[in-house]
């Protein structure tokens, strides 16, 4: 019952509606495989499409491998059937009515194992290691699928007539070309079979080279937007001929911002060139406390890294200590622990290699609001907050404000008041909707906080 649901949906994609004189009889019909891999058999299911003026007198199927089957009508769910070999067949279907009849001919593809878009290495999940096989793959030409679709349904490759062709898979969006087009239907299709593993990553082999975190600082404090370094290699143990890295980081979802989330950014990645821009992905799974991503490169070579190849982007949660935590204490101090899981490191010829990952932690520090203010956090009011058109920032001790600088989640600067009044003004009814971050820098402190802008 789930192939015939899945098929109904491709049939869909394909149908073709065509407008008949009258007594005309148009035969017609699609097919899809199912996804019966598992099973090591190769069903095929069979829709028919064929208009017809009157009531069918006859539906004769030839499945092109010897075997037919006649029918007075064709089926209304669809007809199974299985090869017993993988290859191409041609199908032939012939219809007849009191007034008229036709025949028409479908190349069936049958495979033992379906493309599944953004499933590149035929695992039956797409998430960050497919960026691998496009990597690896990169530019190579292979034959298009039938129907191109990104689609999270099972595709045959028109290339693949029983074996695993690495090159179909690779091919996420079926145009024929292994590019940069494919990641799309990775990041579309992420995770619809994920299943959290937490499978930890530790390091077994200590003279293999490092993948760690460098923190900005081991002490953060709530609010921050925080750039978590993601490095591979140290110049005493590079990383050589590395080609590409995939990897989960586990966090403590209760002190990360669930509005600004979690990002895995690739840019300016050690293990690329200036010239080739390679490809990257980054799902997060706030839920589970989770993100997936990865980097590789395209051009086939490897590279020796020792350095940057990331970084972990997001924003330290700030308003939750109300909800658990001692209000008897003015400061708390929590650990915000990051580990890395599922870790797959390549060479430029796919094989994979042993990484040494280490985990990290940093201590933040939660500041209660309106108990003691501390030495960092002097008097001052910001509103209205959330705001649509302006925002009022005032001081209210003998201190002085020197800069307030407004930034977008992932710490992009959005506006910058250099020496502002104790009581400043700033007009925000044109900056885009959403949550960003006020730091506000003063003769003696330093702080931030979130605003929302509606
Ligand atoms: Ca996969
Ligand atoms: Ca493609």
């Amino acid at each position: 019952m789930k192939s015939i649901l899945k098929a109904s949906i491709v049939t869909g994609l394909f149908l073709m509606i065509s407008q008949l004189s009258f007594g005309q009889c148009q035969a017609a019909i699609t097919y899809v495989v199912a996804d019966t891999t598992a099973l090591g058999v190769i069903e095929v299911i069979f829709f028919d499409q064929s208009v017809v003026p009157d009531s069918f007198k006859n539906w004769t199927l030839d499945y092109g491998d010897g075997v037919v089957n006649s029918l007075q009508e064709p089926p209304s769910q669809g007809l199974q059937y299985k090869y017993d070999t993988a290859g191409i067949y041609v199908a032939t279907l012939v219809i007849g009515t009191d007034s008229c009849s036709d025949t028409t001919m479908i190349e069936v593809n049958a495979c033992f194992t379906p493309v599944w878009p953004g499933d590149a290495n035929a695992d039956k999940i797409a998430n960050n290691l497919d960026i691998l096989p496009i990597g690896l793959n990169f530019g190579v030409s292979t034959p298009p699928r039938v129907f191109p679709s990104a689609d999270w349904l099972p595709f045959c490759a028109l290339s693949d007539t029983g074996g695993l062709n690495i090159l179909s898979y690779s091919d996420c969006d079926g145009n024929g070309i292994i590019d940069s087009a494919d990641v799309g239907p990775i990041v579309g299709n992420y995770g619809l079979t994920h299943k959290k593993t937490n499978a930890s990553s530790p390091c077994v082999d200590t003279a293999a080279p490092e993948l760690f975190f460098v923190l900005p600082s081991t002490f953060l404090e709530a609010g921050d937007i925080v750039e978590v370094e993601i490095h591979l290699g140290t110049s005493a143990n590079p990383a050589v001929n590395a080609y590409g890295v995939v990897f989960s980081i586990d966090y403590d979802k209760n002190l990360v911002d669930s509005v600004a989330g979690v990002t895995l950014d690739f840019s300016n990645s050690e293990l690329l060139d200036s010239s080739s821009s390679g490809i990257s992905i980054s799902h997060n799974f706030y839920s589970m406390g989770r993100v997936e991503g990865g980097v590789t490169r395209t051009d086939g070579f490897g590279k020796n890294v020792s350095g940057r190849i990331g970084s972990m982007l997001f924003v330290l949660e700030d308003d939750l200590i109300q909800k658990t935590w001692d209000m008897n204490d003015s400061i708390v101090e929590r650990t915000f622990p990051l580990s890395f899981s599922d870790i797959t490191f390549i060479d430029p010829s796919g094989f994979t290699d042993t990484i040494c990952a280490k985990s990290d932690s940093a201590t933040v520090t939660f500041v209660i609001p309106g108990i003691d203010p501390g030495i960092g956090n002097p008097l001052v009011k910001i509103y209205p907050n959330p705001t649509s058109d302006h925002l009022t920032i005032q001081l209210s001790n003998e201190s002085a404000l020197e800069e307030l600088v407004l930034s977008d989640y992932l710490g992009r600067e959005i506006l910058r008041v250099s020496d502002p009044e104790k009581t400043e003004t700033i007009v925000v009814e044109d900056l885009q909707a959403g949550s960003c971050f006020l730091k506000v820098i003063g003769k003696d402190f330093e702080f931030s906080e979130k605003i929302i802008i509606f």
